[in-house]
């Protein structure tokens, strides 16, 4: 009898310990920094017909060269393209300190900031020219998804740095 309650705290106990254990901890921020770049990527074709709405009026940043103005030797070749971010999609815990060093790879020139996910503006205008690198910083103190927008390239040149409670 008394070796089975022992035996019962004791399981009681490892439940306890279990379910501590398992219980989410919190994190604490930080600094993080990341390393964006800005490029673009093409594709070419003449095995498709091409696009019946010009990819360049759906975006600034989508590029298009249609079949004839491609490639001479291949009249029905055709083009497009879009500038992006690399990475386009980052996490950080609500409170980091966000460093962004942002280079210039395709493009001569990005119009850039960073909006909160309240709308409100945390990064100011700023512009990446092709070859150089810009440094911004800015503390991820709401939760929800940031975005780098490019506004040279809008609507789709935007990157997300989702800020996870901690
Ligand atoms: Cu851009």
């Amino acid at each position: 009898m008394r070796s089975q309650r022992l035996l019962t705290m004791t399981v009681v106990t490892g439940l306890v310990l279990v379910a501590a254990c398992s219980t989410p901890s919190s994190v604490t921020p930080s600094n993080v920094t990341f390393d964006v770049e800005l490029i673009e990527v093409k594709g070419a074709t003449d095995g498709l017909a091409p696009p019946e709405t010009d990819p360049k009026t759906l975006s600034a940043g989508y590029g298009y060269t249609a079949p004839g103005d491609f490639n001479t030797d291949k009249p029905d070749q055709w083009q497009v393209g879009t500038y992006m971010y690399s990475p386009g999609a980052m996490s950080v815990i609500q409170g980091d300190m966000v460093t962004l060093r942002v280079f210039g790879v395709n493009g001569d020139e990005h119009a850039m900031f960073v909006r909160a996910p309240d709308g409100s503006t945390v990064v100011d205008a700023f512009t990446v020219n092709r070859g150089r690198e810009v440094t911004v910083t800015f503390t991820a103190d709401q939760s929800g998804h940031y975005k780098i927008v490019c506004s040279s390239h809008a609507p789709t040149m935007t990157a997300d740095i989702l800020s996870i409670p901690g």
